[in-house]
């Protein structure tokens, strides 16, 4: 049983900077040794390399730091195929949420066959055409559903890196407009706050994990910490009024350990700038054990 933390120090793909600093903080929080108490083996491979944004110019502002980005997908690409064939469980720590991109076709370049439990406040379903802030990081879902540039769309090889079907999104609140067209027509479940409020945590999570684990070899589980209301987690770039509770966040993950279905997960979007004394990084190491199967009793 090894995880293996892959650091992934990137803000190219979001408006508000510090998020890079994200795998400091959440090793800062005692990941690696959590992990360890919990009963895992934890290779931790560093950070890749990520320049920064002082250094490089905006060339489309649809697509800021396009290439910049897909080189450093690139690289997560291999790196997450190389641990997948290597029989470990990759961890991907951002980061902004562009990170989704690499995570994704790095499973699919191994030949996996796996669902997608994505945990947002947002879709990330927006194509160069549809964006209004042209961020990357609001992009990652649809990028892995073929939607967007060759630069992106292409790395790790041609094709969809996800199944539309066995694609679950929970926790939305907040969609710019022809995003939201879009996803209706995907065929990507989206459970929102509303559907939380009325289902509970527990029910959204089984249905999310029967559509997510249904013909394939297990889930991938990416986690943007802003699906968490900002009170508890407010070192994110872009809060969110009404997100899920400290305690719904957790239920969520134990419930994914207790499935037995968790390959991999990314943990994105923490901004120790932003944040208050580390609050959010603990919370995502805490979340990160919960999914690693910590149990309370
Ligand atoms: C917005 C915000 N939909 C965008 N997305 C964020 O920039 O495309 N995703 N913050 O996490
Ligand atoms: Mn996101
Ligand atoms: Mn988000
Ligand atoms: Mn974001």
């Amino acid at each position: 049983r090894v995880i293996r933390i892959i650091g992934v120090p990137i803000d190219l793909g979001a408006d508000r900077r510090g998020v890079d600093m994200g795998p400091s903080a959440i090793r800062y929080a005692g990941l690696n040794a959590r992990l360890q108490r919990l009963g895992w083996q934890v290779e931790d491979l560093g950070n890749l390399n990520v320049p920064v944004p002082e250094t490089r110019e905006i060339q489309d502002t649809h697509l800021k730091y396009l290439p910049e980005i897909a080189k450093v997908s690139a690289e997560l690409t291999e790196t997450v195929a190389k641990a997948l064939k290597d029989g470990v469980v990759p961890l991907v720590l951002g980061g902004d949420h562009s990170i989704g991109i690499g995570s994704l076709a790095g499973i699919a370049a191994a030949g996996k066959k796996r669902g997608l439990i994505w945990f947002d406040t947002h879709g990330d379903y927006n194509s160069p055409q549809t964006t209004h802030s042209g961020n990357i990081h609001g992009m990652p879902l649809a990028v892995a559903n073929g939607i967007g540039v060759r630069e992106l769309t292409e790395i790790g090889g041609p094709g969809k890196k996800i199944s539309e079907e066995n694609t679950v999104i929970i926790g939305a609140r907040d969609f710019d407009l022809d995003e939201r067209e879009m996803l209706h027509r995907s065929k990507i479940t989206v459970f929102t706050m509303s559907d939380i409020d009325q289902l509970g945590m527990k029910e959204v999570v089984s249905r999310g994990l029967e559509i997510a684990g249904r013909g394939t070899e297990g889930i991938h589980v990416s986690f943007d910490l802003d699906v968490i209301d900002p009170s508890e987690a407010p070192g994110v770039g872009t809060p969110v009024a009404g997100g899920i509770t400290y305690r719904e966040a957790h239920l969520a993950m134990e419930l994914v350990a207790e499935s037995g279905l968790l390959l991999s997960l990314d943990m994105a979007e923490v901004n120790p700038i932003l944040d208050t004394h580390n609050k959010t990084a603990e919370l995502a190491v805490g979340l990160i054990c919960s999914a690693f199967g910590k149990k309370i009793f």
